[in-house]
């Protein structure tokens, strides 16, 4: 899953798609590169993000959801229910809510009624204020609890189990020790019969892990590392920026893996 970020502040690549034809442009790159879907979002959840209107958020999406012409498989990177439904009518097939159905008490009826598929992420807090010294007992036991659950909310408001996955929210309510632990131990949540997204590409961790502690972003080969790693502990779904690395490092990896 190729990022595409349509917002001026995102940590990772804040304002380098800001203009819509550079956002269809990397949304193509990335296809022709080997990502199978392109998440493309109109507001930014780094730690201390703050919330965008639905208004500005359409505003941002809509031109490039316009742009790929239904031709490019697009998953919607957003929580607003309005969003979503423009989103969806535009082509997009799968609705990634990084506050899993907790956000907008409309998105379930809006996935489910359009037989979208679904992305439900763990997330501690609320972006503003979720990296200020998050605390479980047990990361990985609490984040299947909680996927467990909203997964079975998703299926309550009538969206098919089939058409959903599963995201432990890389950095969202996590330090560093909290994020490893939970690729370390993703067997956990694989467990949970559905597949698992993890999105480590450029976080923070990885610039903390080698070395930096105010570090705001991590690298490309740090990312690839961890992707890998993922992989290899059953994750299904990679959300990445850095497209052509992480098809050419998991290729790789599944050669090996078999
Ligand atoms: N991470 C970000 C945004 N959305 N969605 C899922 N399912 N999983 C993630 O790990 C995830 C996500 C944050 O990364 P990014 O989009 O690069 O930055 P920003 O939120 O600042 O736009």
């Amino acid at each position: 899953m190729g990022v595409v970020n349509v917002t001026p502040d995102s940590f990772s690549d804040g304002g380098v798609h800001f203009d819509p034809g550079k956002a269809v442009s990397a949304a193509r790159r990335m296809l022709d590169e080997g990502a199978a879907i392109v998440d493309v979002g109109g507001e930014s959840t780094r730690p201390g993000a703050e919330p965008v209107s639905v208004d500005e958020e359409l505003r941002r999406v809509g031109p490039v959801l316009e742009g790929l012409q239904g031709e490019v498989p697009v998953s919607i990177d957003t929580s607003k229910a309005e969003v979503a439904r423009r989103a969806l009518e535009l082509g997009a097939e799968l609705v990634n809510d990084v506050t899993a159905l907790r956000g907008d008490p409309e998105l379930a009826g809006v996935v489910a009624d359009q037989g979208a598929y679904l992305c439900l992420m763990h997330m501690l807090g609320e972006p503003r204020t979720m990296q200020r010294d998050p605390r479980y007992d047990d990361v990985v036991a609490e984040v299947a609890r909680f996927l467990e659950e909203r997964l079975a909310a998703a299926v309550a408001a009538g969206i098919p189990e089939e058409h959903v996955c599963l995201d432990p929210g890389i950095g969202f309510g996590k330090t560093v020790e909290h994020n490893f632990e939970l690729i370390r131990r993703l067997d956990e949540l694989t467990a949970l019969g559905r597949p698992i997204v993890v999105g480590f590409s450029r976080k923070s961790s990885l610039g903390k892990l080698l070395g930096d502690p105010d570090a705001t972003t991590g690298t490309t080969a740090a990312s690839v590392g961890a992707a890998v790693a993922a992989y290899e502990r059953g994750a299904s779904i990679l959300r990445v920026h850095d497209v052509r690395e992480h098809v050419e490092a998991l290729t790789a990896a599944a050669a090996a893996l078999g």
